[in-house]
């Protein structure tokens, strides 16, 4: 079902100074920055590497609102991984498919994410407390 790890979610308070720190630490550049509205974010997508279907990044998240996903987050559990993000090749199916297991979709229907992707998050509760999305990259 799983064909790469599409992105590791990083949630932070500056999203300028987060990109310095990883583009210094570990040669990172950023190839996509993204307002979304709908999930509350500031976003910037760091490349590592291209693999099957897509490519693989650090995505670094700075919240719109202290009551948005990534704002309650940083107000808990302050600054670090928020989600894992795999890429899937369909993810209407893969939502069907996971969800038919019992796990709760936190999306209904698949929702717009970085890069002109299609993304879905599953609950952390049913995933062993990692918050996971499901990413189908838009097609090349
Ligand atoms: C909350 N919890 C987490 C978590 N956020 N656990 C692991 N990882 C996280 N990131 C835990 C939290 O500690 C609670 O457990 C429990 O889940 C319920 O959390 P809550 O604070 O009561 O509820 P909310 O209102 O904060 O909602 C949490 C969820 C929400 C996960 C339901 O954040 C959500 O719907 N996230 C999906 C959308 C999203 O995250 N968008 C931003 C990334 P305890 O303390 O009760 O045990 S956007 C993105 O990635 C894009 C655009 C992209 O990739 O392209
Ligand atoms: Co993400």
């Amino acid at each position: 079902m799983f064909m790469r790890i599409d992105h590791i979610g990083i949630a932070c308070r500056d999203l300028e100074e987060k990109i310095a720190l990883f583009s210094g630490l570990f040669e990172l550049t950023v190839v996509a920055r993204e307002v979304n509205e709908e999930q509350g974010v500031k976003e910037a997508m760091l490349h590592i590497a291209d693999g099957e279907g897509g490519g693989s990044y650090i995505q670094l998240l700075e919240p719109l609102s202290e009551d948005s996903p990534v704002g309650k987050f940083l107000a808990k559990r302050g600054e670090g991984v928020h989600h894992v993000a795999f890429g899937v090749p369909d993810v209407t199916e893969a939502m069907e498919q996971i969800g038919a297991k019992g796990v709760r979709l936190l999306d209904a229907r698949p929702r717009h994410g970085s890069m002109g992707s299609s993304i879905a998050f599953l609950h952390p509760k049913d995933t062993g407390g990692m918050l996971t999305e499901l990413v189908q990259a838009a097609k090349a």
